[in-house]
């Protein structure tokens, strides 16, 4: 059964068994309560399910289940919920949408433009909120400061302010195919140097349309004026800018497929994908493999960071081998891949989160020290201009 559940897709529209599925959570509850029904699965079945992965079901399925009565608050107590994520449960709260941003044709802003690529729920939006929540209350007397006329402003404010140091909160939905979201800020360092950023928040089904393109699957029209768009964006002669591009890769997908296929093939995919645009060739200041959900890989750092490795070795040794190849072949941050771990810190039901920036610092000072700063100092201007 855990198996079958497993199978349904949990983001929209896509298929299952051969239906598109519109709703992939209603889906699983009537999956579930047709087991049920049939005797294939019991309560005690349903709690084990949950007790060996508090992120199987999510909030959705939870709250239906205990309002038909299969089954209760006190059995989740009993198998080790902690009440914080109970107490949510009792709250109307659903997993905030944004609305889709504008179109974006070029990048405005003389910045470090930092791509963030993965299959749909690898957590980039997720990671973005938490690298974006930690820069903007940095303690260290750097200073973040958002531009108010980026495309993403909006989304910038809302998932900063979202993931806030050890609350609970309820995580974002998935970015719809066409939302590409623009999010540029300044990091000072120093009154007059600072670190000039433009983050751009990617749907994970534009990764499959790259995959679509490459293997020449039809694409729709959404789909096709979305990847334009994107590549557009990334081969623009108006931006001069360097470039970071973020592989986000999820700890424990391996198994998860998407149409019949793996996560590492859509993230062979879009890399192939934009190696062919070019872009790695010139303008890339780093490649970064960034494996999300740490959590799911043991509480500690130093067991995720050797868990990770062993992972990342086990099930990805061909597409971390062709990173360290593009940083090699285009002289990529002195020939070398970067690889970084995050986690939101506790995630239950896959809805809510007790969020800690422990590993978003480490995240944001490493990205930090990829970028370039401009120094506007008059030691600084003099250099620029002289090169001095
Ligand atoms: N356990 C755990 N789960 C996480 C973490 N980060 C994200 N998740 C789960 O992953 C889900 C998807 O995260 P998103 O950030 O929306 O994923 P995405 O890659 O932006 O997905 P698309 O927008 O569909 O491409 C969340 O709703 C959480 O359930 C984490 O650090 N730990
Ligand atoms: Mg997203």
């Amino acid at each position: 059964m855990l198996y079958e559940i497993r199978d349904i897709p949990t983001y929209k529209n896509r298929e299952y068994k051969g239906v598109i599925v519109q709703d992939p959570n209603n889906l699983i509850l009537e999956t579930i309560l047709d087991y049920l029904k049939k005797g294939t699965v019991d309560k005690t079945g349903i709690l084990q399910i949950i007790q060996n992965d508090n992120n199987e079901l999510n909030s959705y399925v939870v709250k239906n289940l205990m309002s038909q009565g299969v089954i209760c608050e006190q059995d989740l107590r009993e198998i080790g919920i902690p009440d914080t994520f109970i107490d949510m449960l009792n709250r109307s709260y659903e997993p905030i949408s944004f609305r889709p941003g504008g179109a974006i044709d070029r990048i405005n802003k003389v910045s470090t433009e930092i791509y963030f690529w993965g299959i749909p729920s690898s957590g980039k939006t997720c990671a973005i909120g938490a690298l974006l929540s930690t820069l903007s209350r940095l303690d260290d007397g750097r200073v973040m400061r958002k531009d108010n006329d980026c495309q993403g402003y909006e989304y910038m404010t809302c998932l900063s302010s979202l993931f806030n140091d050890q609350t609970v909160m309820t995580l974002p939905a998935g970015t719809p195919v066409t939302a590409t979201y623009e999010m540029a800020f300044d990091v000072y360092d120093k009154a007059n140097l600072y670190h000039p950023i433009t983050m751009i928040d990617l749907a994970g089904e534009l990764i499959r349309c790259m995959y679509k393109s490459d293997a020449q699957r039809q694409l729709n029209h959404e789909e096709e004026e979305t990847l334009e768009t994107i590549t557009n964006l990334l081969v623009s002669q108006t931006s001069k800018n360097q470039k970071i591009h973020v592989f986000v890769m999820e700890y424990g997908a391996e198994e998860r497929k998407y149409e019949g296929l793996p996560q590492s093939d859509y993230l062979d995919g879009a890399m192939n994908y934009i190696e062919r645009t070019g872009i790695f060739r010139k303008n890339t200041d780093a490649i970064i493999l960034l494996v999300t959900k740490a959590d799911k890989a043991g509480h500690d750092m130093e067991t995720q960071s050797k868990k990770i490795k062993a992972y990342i070795e086990k099930y990805y040794s061909n597409f971390k081998g062709a990173l360290d190849n593009l940083c090699i072949s285009n002289e990529i941050n002195n020939k070398k891949l970067i690889t970084l771990f995050i986690s939101l810190g506790d995630v239950c039901f896959q809805d809510y989160c007790f969020f800690s920036n422990r590993h978003a610092k480490n995240v944001v000072n490493r990205i930090l020290s990829q970028t370039s700063t401009i120094d506007t100092s008059r030691r600084g201007l003099f250099k620029s201009i002289f090169g001095k």
